[in-house]
């Protein structure tokens, strides 16, 4: 009952599917019918909900014919096929997206005019799904807007979260968490197929047998199972008639409940079981580069690999799909090391269920995997206990300690009597207690492995996996990060936007390189004059969000320092706090005349891991220094701080491109490579940084006169640490620095509480592991600098220029293309 429908006699149920009328009648129309058909209320009666979804629905009309010929074309001229695999996808808000896709914003605009409806009423509707923590899950969102752009197939695989990430909200200035409900008013964007659920195991043992043809052979009985209901999700490429699809897995009971235990009345019991299996996709693991491995996690992990690859090689596949070719029609590109359980679930189905010998089947693995690692934490390197992965997953643990062992036959090859390499090498670690590497498991499973930027991929091969690098020198390789430049220039600054195509032409969304033909403009006054307007534009309308949002009054006139990420030690919070508070000092103690200060304000948007004390006291302090100085007079109309809650997809959209600064101070050598950096740069704001990550490339394209460049190199903080790093010493020897944070420790912006502020103040003297002291005057003296380059107008627009025509390269198109030449190989079509 659930195969193909009996041919159609009808030509319309033949033909192909015809796409509503491309007219604001046509989408009229369409709306209409959606409100009253598919929400059941008339337009008089209507909520701006039930008008956001029929609208969100008529969209899709417009793009389902394309995602049907796609799938078509892709089904009937097969090419190799990209499955991205990733734990975290952070979308962002659809509707914008899909407009600008389809090219319908006016069309859509005259059309809910007709019904006296505003398209920006609807916008604000939408509730971003948040389905990842920060920058990882943002770029596997550009990285499927990209290949739908280049019309290479690809199926993105991830995770249907019920709760994505928290919502933040500020109580006295502490971070509170909210559970993000962002299904609660239903999503029109997914297409749930319940018919195409897939059964995955867990727990139970492993037990030896023989087979028909007198094989000795190994099987897993499974202890207990859930199913995996696929979502799908259109993924549009930039008006050009490709639409891909993400493929998001929910979790659910292979036994709903039980109608016994119900009728007995223990309600509770009864639904146990669906709970249990539910509890696998409720929850966004809450955590950003630091794991905390925990059983339920490593349950989403494996979870939503099974499904995927079972979905491919049973479903998409064709039935009579001879295995041995696998390599030529997939590569799955692991996501860090989140889904890289994958390697040995797809050694297990290709031996225990495809009846294949372990070395043909580590043949084709080892070729159909590429891992990208996104970190440097030695400490945000996945590992499982063996214990763990022993109960949940017998028979993957069984084949990790078959990988491992030919492995590690293979090291002692190559290096003889070197047991202490074999020791670091190893994918199943001692010490400090048994765990498996994923990292590891990844690096020898995986054809490639790259990092994220130039920088980090040298620190990979020659700090993070030095031992790899040197056996198989071949698979490292680098592919810088990029941004989708539809979603962050197109439709994050139209103002910019409409700018960039007067002086270079249409088309530049898809040939990001084309900017390059803005650096003349940059020479021409007038032009200037525009760009500062269009600036000015978008602070106008940041002003206007943050008022109906926050509550919070930018002051105008103010070069706009902005500093949005997630809340971590190694990115320094820290050390912006400790420029702000050095420049309220300065004018409250008289040092600088108020009225000799560059006009500031300084915004910071940061979430905080649940978990993550010391991030959550930073927030604590941002907030108590932000209330003191918009508070206190003497520093008004000089100095403001605004912290609105919860930075997402959707605030970036409009903060970025009203950015003059783009705070990047990460030490040296932690981020791998950052993509708001990215963002920033394409939208005119001039950087400060540190020479870490994708900063490096950003600084040696746009030019060193259009960077601010401070702090300390990566080799320089290497031989600091060697040298042993005495933060307290830097404290006593800089007057400055022991001012301010003497101010901060005496409870100043603590309402005269220095218990508040001592566990940060003492981490600072005494700890500091990301040296945040050791590069405080230089970060001060840049700051300086960057007050007076922001009073010469004219010079300032002409960096800001130049540094949009220059960030061409780092479109997450251009990354697609370097996938393409150094991992994915040959076969995928373009
Ligand atoms: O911290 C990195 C960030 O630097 C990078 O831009 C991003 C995308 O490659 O990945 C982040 N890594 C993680 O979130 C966890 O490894």
């Amino acid at each position: 009952s659930r195969g193909p429908a009996a041919e159609p006699t009808h030509a319309l149920a033949r033909g192909p599917v015809v796409p509503p009328t491309r007219s604001s009648e046509g989408f009229l129309r369409e709306f209409l019918r959606e409100l009253q058909y598919g929400q059941g209320v008339t337009l008089a009666r209507s909520s701006p909900n039930d008008q956001y979804l029929a609208m969100a629905r008529a969209v899709r009309h417009y793009l389902m014919a394309d995602w049907l010929e796609t799938a078509r074309r892709r089904r009937e001229h097969p090419a190799k096929m990209v499955g991205y695999l990733s734990a975290e996808y952070l979308l962002g808000r659809q509707l914008d997206n899909a407009l600008l896709a389809t090219d319908m914003v006016d069309i859509v605009q005259e059309a809910l005019a007709e019904c006296g409806i505003s398209l920006d009423t609807m916008r604000a509707q939408e509730v971003e799904p948040g389905l990842g923590n920060g920058g990882l899950g943002r770029l596997a969102a550009c990285f499927i807007d990209s290949l739908a752009t280049l019309d290479v197939s690809c199926v993105g695989y991830g995770i249907r979260y019920e709760y994505g990430i928290f919502r933040q909200t500020f109580v006295d200035g502490r971070q509170v968490e909210v559970p993000d409900t962002w299904l609660s008013f239903g999503n029109p964007w997914e297409f749930p197929h319940p018919e195409r659920e897939v059964e995955v195991n867990f727990g139970g043992h492993t037990e030896q047998y023989t087979d028909e043809d007198g094989r000795e052979r190994t099987r897993w009985i499974p202890g207990w199972n859930v199913l995996g209901v696929p979502y799908h999700y259109m993924v549009p490429g930039y008006q050009n008639g490709v639409v891909n699809t993400l493929r998001l897995w929910s979790a659910r009971a292979t036994h709903a409940f039980d109608l016994q235990i119900f009728n007995s009345g223990d309600y509770a019991e009864a639904v146990r079981a669906q709970t249990f299996a539910e509890n696998i996709t409720k929850v966004l693991y809450p955590e950003d580069s630091t794991p905390q491995g925990r059983e339920l996690r490593l349950q989403q992990q494996y979870f939503f690999v099974a499904c995927s690859l079972k979905d491919y090689i049973d479903q998409t596949l064709p039935p009579d799909f001879d295995l041995k070719r696998l390599p030529d029609q997939i590569i799955f590109q692991l996501n860090d090391t989140h889904p890289v359980i994958a390697v040995p679930e797809l050694m297990r189905l290709l031996i225990d269920d495809k009846g294949m010998e372990w070395d043909e089947a580590w043949e084709i693995t080892q070729k159909c995997f590429a891992y990208t690692c996104h970190t440097l934490l030695p400490e945000a390197l996945e590992v499982w206990p063996v214990e763990l992965v022993g109960r949940l997953l017998p028979r993957h643990l069984e084949i990790i300690y078959g990988i491992n062992e030919r492995f590690l036959e293979q090291v002692r090859e190559a290096f003889p009597g070197d047991e202490l390499r074999v020791r670091r090498m190893s994918i199943v670690q001692d010490h400090p207690f048994r765990a498996v590497r994923m990292a590891h498991l990844a690096t020898v499973a995986g054809a490639k492995v790259n990092g994220v930027a130039e920088l980090h991929s040298q620190l990979l091969r020659d700090k993070l996996l030095p031992d790899f690098a040197q056996m198989y020198p071949d698979k490292f390789t680098n592919v810088t990060n990029g941004v989708t430049p539809r979603r962050f220039v197109r439709q994050a600054n139209p103002a910019l936007s409409e700018l960039i195509s007067e002086a270079v032409g249409p088309g530049w969304e898809r040939d990001l390189s084309r900017l390059s033909g803005l650096e003349s403009f940059a020479e021409d006054p007038e032009f200037r004059e525009q760009f500062r307007q269009a600036k000015q534009a978008n602070k106008e309308r940041l002003r206007a969000l943050l008022l109906v949002r926050d509550g919070v009054e930018l002051p105008e006139g103010h070069l706009l320092d902005v500093m949005v990420k997630r809340l971590h030690e190694y990115k320094r919070q820290s050390l912006k706090l400790l420029h702000v508070v050095t420049l309220y000092e300065s004018i409250r103690s008289g040092e600088v005349a108020a009225e000799d200060v560059t006009p500031r304000t300084v915004i910071f948007g940061a979430k905080a891991a649940p978990g993550y004390h010391m991030a959550k006291e930073t927030i604590a302090l941002i907030n108590a220094v932000a209330k003191t100085i918009n508070a206190d007079p003497a520093v008004k109309g000089r100095l403001a701080v605004a912290f609105p809650a919860n930075y997402n997809v959707t605030l970036a959209e409009t903060l970025i491109p009203a950015a003059d600064l783009s705070e990047q101070i990460s030490l040296a050598g932690m981020e791998a490579s950052g993509t708001g950096n990215m963002k920033f740069a394409l939208n005119g704001a001039l950087t400060v940084g540190t020479d870490d990550g994708a900063n490096v490339e950003i600084r040696q394209l746009v030019g060193d006169d259009n960077f601010f460049l401070f702090g300390m190199s990566e080799p320089e903080v290497a031989a600091l640490h060697a040298s042993g790093y005495v933060p307290s010493q830097v404290y006593a020897d800089n007057p400055r620095l022991k001012r301010v944070i003497d101010l901060i420790a005496s409870g100043a912006f603590t309402d005269g509480d220095p218990g508040r502020v001592s566990a940060f103040v003492d981490d600072l003297l005494y700890n500091d592991r990301f040296m945040a002291l050791a590069d405080y005057q230089s970060y001060i003296d840049v700051q300086e600098r960057i007050d007076a380059a922001y009073a010469d107008t004219e010079a300032w627009t002409r960096s800001a220029i130049l540094n949009v025509a220059r960030a061409g390269f780092f479109s997450s198109d251009r990354s697609m293309h370097d996938y393409l030449d150094r991992i994915w190989g040959a076969g995928i079509r373009l």
